[in-house]
């Protein structure tokens, strides 16, 4: 049992305590206790979130924001610990967070079927929505220069010359890759200064795990993990669910001939996540198949990144998995390239553009 449960005023004396293994840097924990309430555990990487207040901040500033706003889709309540704190400090670097679990949710590794799919587009694209007139600069940025792609060039670089864990000579074709296509997958930052895209307050972790569905009825209950949520671009919260959800192959396959995007997938996410978003500016609309694009390069860029410092940012499983993780995004984006008319087309279609 996690000590840190006790600090929360459960429902119950808690009795159980099972990680759930989903997510390469929290980790999550299901509590039960002796009534049958559960609770969702939660321990706060500080390697990655060094500023837990800003991040409890941004979340209530959001829920507080979502709830006055009503609506279908619902929202995480974080509890405060007996002593009235957002979090639980033990002392020994860990940050503790606790929230009631939300009764039969379920939350997928990927869609089993389009309708899944839709719903995470329909939670995203309303998340979206509903903050569509939150002020963006009250979000303080939990992690600095989160998705500023030019910037994880930069920090890929250094690693490339620290060469921390000795790999860089095994990684050459995957360095290519990268590089031949730092130009293009670092357009839409360049937009957003350019004041070509909005500043928005964006989820930024869009993984079809990160919404929660009923089980029985399989519609989206709520959107979680927003400890991401920052100033951004909507076209990296559609981004980043594509190359998620729409891929054909899991994010670690090392069988690369299993993965490819999924232009059914694709379809069916632009229409749900634009049709529950009718804010989208044309330029928004416009650059969502590099929002996928960019999303995925970035990726596949930052397990590249890791595999390189010797894996300490994402958590492993196994030897190389970094690697496998970035081999995986790097296949997706040439097929991508491959399917850049298709995915241009279906976005026209979808959003009469
Ligand atoms: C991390 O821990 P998880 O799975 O929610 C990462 C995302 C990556 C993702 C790749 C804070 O998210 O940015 O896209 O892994 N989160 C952070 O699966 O870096
Ligand atoms: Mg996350």
């Amino acid at each position: 049992m996690k000590e840190a449960i006790f600090r929360f005023p459960t429902e119950g004396r808690p009795i159980s305590c099972k990680q759930i293994k989903s997510g390469h840097i929290n980790e999550t924990y299901l509590i039960t206790t002796d009534t049958g309430a559960k609770y969702i555990l939660q321990w706060i990487n500080r390697y990655v979130f060094p500023n837990v207040d800003a991040l409890m901040n941004n979340m209530s500033a959001i829920s507080r924001f979502l709830r006055g706003r009503g609506g279908d889709m619902a929202m995480i309540r974080y509890m405060d610990t007996l002593d009235g704190r957002s979090y639980y400090d033990d002392g020994q670097g860990g940050c503790w967070r606790s929230y009631r679990f939300v009764d039969n949710s379920i939350c997928l590794q990927r869609p089993e079927c389009p309708e899944d799919f839709l719903e995470c587009a329909r939670a995203f694209g309303h998340f979206q929505y509903a903050l569509r007139d939150f002020p963006v600069q009250g979000l303080e940025e939990t992690i600095e220069r989160f998705h500023h792609t030019p910037d994880r060039f930069r920090r890929f670089r250094q690693a490339m010359e620290e060469n921390r864990a000795g790999r860089f000579q095994s990684v050459m074709p995957e360095v290519t890759f990268a590089l031949e296509r730092e130009e293009r997958a670092c357009r839409l930052q360049k937009m957003r200064e350019q004041g070509l895209l909005p500043v928005r307050p964006a989820h930024n972790d869009t993984k079809i795990n990160n919404v929660l569905l009923d089980k029985d009825s399989r519609k989206a209950i709520c959107v979680i993990d927003l400890d991401t949520v920052m100033p951004g671009l909507s076209v990296h919260d559609f981004g980043d669910a594509i190359r998620f959800g729409a891929s054909t192959g899991a994010e670690d396959e090392r069988d690369l001939s299993k993965v490819s995007l999924d232009l059914a997938l694709f379809r069916v996410f632009t229409r749900g996540f634009t049709q529950s978003c009718p804010s989208l500016t044309h330029a928004e609309l416009e650059m969502l198949p590099l929002g996928a694009y960019t999303m995925t390069l970035e990726c596949g860029l930052r397990f590249l990144t890791d595999y390189l410092d010797g894996d300490r940012y994402f958590s492993i499983d196994r030897p190389g998995h970094n690697l496998d993780r970035c081999r995986t995004q790097f296949k997706l984006v040439e097929d991508m390239e491959n399917k850049w008319a298709e995915m241009e087309r279906i976005v026209r279609e979808e959003t009469g553009i």
